[in-house]
């Protein structure tokens, strides 16, 4: 296989921080051994209909099993730092109560072995899979929730921390909080709009309660951080009516985490909207100091950016998100195989906003790519110009946004393996590297063979 027809990726310096992410339960499998217990993933798929061809994260990518073979995957792709996510129900079965030694090992050895082979983990304490207990008893709605986070985080904490520099919190609470408590295509499922705000409270309470912990905690310094999913809404149309749901859009899907995060406060507008519509977040005395206490780095996850209308050519209004006169509308490009627009001059729209709006503050993208219909050839080769294209320009959109002073240290691809895709199942195919679920045999993909090349290149420019 050859990749000369894409150009390598340039601009960005030698001490780039180049990697691939990967999240617990879309890879892991194992889901019964070493005494895990069930997460609200394990139980939400199990709900028909739930997840496409209901298909769950039993076996996945059989990583557990599978994880020296996979470090050593990624040492030829010649990553610098691998992005994975410690799975709660492995190392605290009962979402409270004592450490489980089984499950920690996993991750211990997974660290060892990563070190082993030059490549710095990046830990993520939370990538979605809350133990079911938890859940049972109130979950991210549940105040006492984010302090069963902050002691689970400890535990991880202590037993990495000599070996692992970076702890990030959450990914992408707006996800766990609106999918999964509002909209309910994520786990648990629920559809209570007052439940999203007060999970997105409390998730950030969590955030805030571990890293205060983390840090006093800690022997030797590490950095700290957390990781949002973030877009860009514009308006739909040059009318008041879609300036406002860009700005609510905006509101609820960046402001709600950020501003809290990095000003201590929830948006004034936002709070009024709310207010308008008899819900709040359930803030107490103090909250807001934990939530805004200093963290070191910014995880970016971008996929897409999109417009928002208030209302439709025939002048009604639409419930988006649980948000009455929001409208998505989709910019007008090419799609990827999720019906995602491809927008990367909004990625660099995106950095460059974040830079200036929320300053001193170094961001790393810890999430990018796509999925697209892959056709493997008879080897299990994939040829995917789609995906290496997408790859491409973002990894440009990121230089771009550096040459216009935004402070980007570092990007994973999402993703290394092709894994199971939340609601989509294994339909959908996000990895640099093809997994056949038949034999479990890796495959890189045309665009892993493209990024190897070009961090080979960067790096010694
Ligand atoms: C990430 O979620 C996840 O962290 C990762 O586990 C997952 O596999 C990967 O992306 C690919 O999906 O249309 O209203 O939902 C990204 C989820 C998708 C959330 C795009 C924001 C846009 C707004 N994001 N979405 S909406």
């Amino acid at each position: 296989p050859t990749t000369t027809k894409f150009p390598l990726a340039t601009g960005l310096p030698p001490k780039f921080v180049w990697g691939v992410a990967t999240a617990s339960y879309q890879i892991e499998g194992a889901a019964s051994e070493d005494g895990r217990t069930p997460s609200i993933w394990d139980t939400f798929s199990a709900v028909p209909g739930a997840v496409v061809n209901g298909d769950n994260g039993d076996v996945a990518c059989d990583h557990y099993h599978r994880m020296p073979q996979d470090v050593a995957l990624m040492k030829s792709l010649g990553v610098d730092s691998y992005r994975f996510s410690v799975a709660w129900p492995r190392i605290q079965p009962h979402g409270s109560g004592p450490i489980n030694p089984a499950g920690m090992a996993f991750y211990e050895r997974l660290v060892d072995e990563l070190l082993e082979n030059g490549i710095a983990p990046w830990v993520t304490l939370y990538h979605w899979d809350l133990p079911q207990e938890l859940e049972d008893a109130g979950g991210w709605p549940h105040r006492d929730t984010a302090y069963r986070f902050a002691d689970y985080a400890m535990m991880v904490f202590d037993k990495l921390q000599d070996r692992v520099d970076t702890f990030t919190t959450l990914n992408e609470p707006w996800c766990s909080a609106f999918l999964g408590y509002n909209v309910g295509v994520h786990a648990p499922g629920r559809k209570d709009f007052d439940a999203s705000l007060a999970a997105t409270h409390h998730l950030l309470l969590g955030h805030g309660l571990a890293t205060q912990r983390m840090r006093a905690a800690e022997t030797r310094p590490h950095t700290y951080g957390i990781t949002l999913n973030m877009g860009t809404a514009d308006p739909a149309g040059d009318t008041q009516a879609d300036r406002d749901a860009a700005r609510r859009a905006d509101g609820m899907g960046l402001r709600l985490y950020l501003d809290p995060l990095r000003k201590g406060e929830y948006p004034a507008d936002m709070v009024e909207d709310l207010t308008a519509r008899g819900s709040a977040m359930p803030v107490q005395d103090g909250d807001l100091e934990i939530i805004s206490t200093p963290f070191d780095v910014l995880g970016v996850n971008f996929y897409f950016g999109q417009d928002f209308a208030g209302t439709d050519a025939e002048g009604s209004t639409h419930e988006a998100n649980g948000d009455p006169v929001v409208r998505a509308v989709l910019p007008d490009t090419p799609k990827t195989a999720m019906g995602w627009p491809i927008t990367p001059e909004r990625f660099t729209q995106l950095l460059v906003r974040l830079h200036h709006d929320y300053p001193g503050l170094p961001m790393v993208i810890t999430e990018n790519g796509a999925a697209f219909d892959d056709q493997p050839d008879a080897s299990g080769y994939v040829a995917d110009d789609d995906r290496t294209e997408y790859l491409s320009t973002h990894i440009a959109a990121v230089a771009a946004a550096r040459e216009q002073g935004a402070d980007i240290r570092g990007y994973f691809a999402w993703s290394l393996l092709d894994n199971f895709e939340w609601a989509e199942g294994y339909a959908k195919r996000f990895g640099i590297v093809h997994v056949d679920y038949e034999t479990q045999e890796r495959t890189p993909k045309q665009s892993a063979l493209w990024f190897r090349a070009s961090i080979a290149g960067m790096r010694a420019s």
